[in-house]
């Protein structure tokens, strides 16, 4: 650790030399005003036990000295003058905050995991791994579940991996099940999620792959105006037909009829979890369930609790498994592979644009992984570049 003193007139000089000399890492241990400018202590390679050491020897110094020194009554030392710093406006003090904050946020994460009585794990990759699943996107406990499983021998970077390996094994996938065994499939799920577009996506590629005459598409969206002439348009585009049912009579009759197609895709109303009006949506889809097999669609975009509340909305119909998409807009995929790795729900298609037909592509556990690291990779960059954007400007660059 190199400890080193600046001094200049104002706080952005001395933070300026402070750079220039010792680069981006060092860390300020203190800052005040003295006489006719700004002194600022600054360390590179930070060692707190080391500083720690140094203060108590320079502090064994300070006492010889004075106990070698005649002493003088208190009363005739003039009182000293306290160095004064404007705490509000210092940078350098700012940045501190930040760290303290984050020390903070650190140190209640560790609480919480002592209340939840985690198993003390000496390893030192333990937490370093456990923070990069977090950063994945991972739940806690989802975290801690896959480290209690992992036989903790080896560099840093290969448990990194095997970790990865066990996160691909609890992923189920379909295997391009909707385009290989046709079928009548529902797609539900919330609002805006993708639905009817996937559902575009499905038929187009199925018509690519055995015409036009082997689709058609019912839709039960009946809630929102205009529901009906979304998909409607892709039908004409197509070239398929298309059947509108409201109830569970009318997604019956709608499924008779179409009983000769190999592929029935219905898209449903987009539902929030929490609309009363899900339960009547799942009663139609029920009363088909020899028939319909249905697929949540779940955006990637999502927060983790939300993703969760919208996998327990949609139990209330037997779910074969779901369809994940806008992975080009997630900036953290890990959310979502928690939470259908948590609810055992098999990934049948991701879909990564709005492209109809080809932003959609079956789901495959390993690329889903590793997409996930990359995401998280571009994330933390971005973020790395924001803060030192946000350093250089407190530091009044
Ligand atoms: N970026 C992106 N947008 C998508 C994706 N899938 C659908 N969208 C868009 O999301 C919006 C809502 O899609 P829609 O199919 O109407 O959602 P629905 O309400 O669930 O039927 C539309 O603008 C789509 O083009 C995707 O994978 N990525
Ligand atoms: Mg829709």
């Amino acid at each position: 650790m190199k400890i080193k003193r600046f001094f200049a007139a104002d706080v952005r000089s001395a933070m300026r030399m402070v750079r220039e000399e010792l680069g981006e890492d060092a860390v300020i241990l203190s800052n005040r005003r003295v006489n006719g400018g700004i002194e600022i202590i600054s360390a590179i390679d930070y060692d707190e036990n080391a500083l720690r050491r140094e203060v108590q020897q320079e502090h064994a110094r300070d006492t010889q000295r004075a106990s070698s020194r005649p002493r003088i009554d208190d009363v005739h030392h003039p009182a000293p003058t306290k160095p004064q710093v404007i705490w509000n406006e210092e940078p350098a003090l700012m940045e501190m905050r930040g760290e303290i904050k984050t020390l903070r946020g650190l140190l209640e994460s560790q609480l919480a995991g002592i209340g939840r009585a985690e198993p003390e794990r000496p390893h030192p990759f333990y937490q370093t791994l456990k923070q990069r699943l977090a950063m994945l996107g991972l739940g806690s406990s989802m975290a801690r579940e896959l480290l209690e499983s992992l036989a903790l021998e080896g560099s840093e970077e290969e448990l990194w991996r095997r970790l990865l390996g066990k996160i691909a094994v609890k992923l189920a996938v379909t295997d391009d099940d909707i385009l290989n065994h046709g079928g009548a499939v529902a797609l539900v799920g919330p609002t805006g999620v993708g639905k009817t577009t996937t559902v575009a996506k499905l038929a187009s590629r199925f018509v690519m792959r055995h015409g036009a005459r082997s689709v058609a598409l019912i839709s039960t969206d009946s809630y929102r105006i205009g529901a009906h002439e979304q998909l409607k348009a892709y039908a004409r585009i197509l070239d398929v037909p298309i059947r509108f049912a409201n109830n569970a009579a009318g997604l019956q009759s709608a499924l008779d009829y179409f009983c000769d197609k190999r592929l029935v895709l219905i898209d449903t109303a987009g539902m929030s979890q929490r609309d009363l009006r899900l339960s009547e949506q799942f009663s139609v889809l029920k009363s088909e369930s020899e028939r319909v097999r249905s697929y949540l669609v779940a955006s990637t975009t999502s927060r983790l609790s939300g993703l969760q509340e919208v996998v327990r909305g949609f139990q209330g119909v037997n779910l074969a498994g779901c369809i994940l998409t806008k992975m080009d807009e997630s900036t953290c995929l890990g959310h979502a592979l928690d939470v259908v790795i948590r609810h055992r729900l098999p990934v049948a298609y991701v879909s990564d644009g709005q492209r109809v037909p080809e932003d959609l592509q079956p789901a495959r556990a390993h690329t889903l992984v590793s997409r996930s690291v990359a995401v998280m990779q571009e994330s933390t960059d971005l973020l790395d570049d924001e803060m030192s954007g946000v350093r250089l400007n407190e530091a009044g660059y």
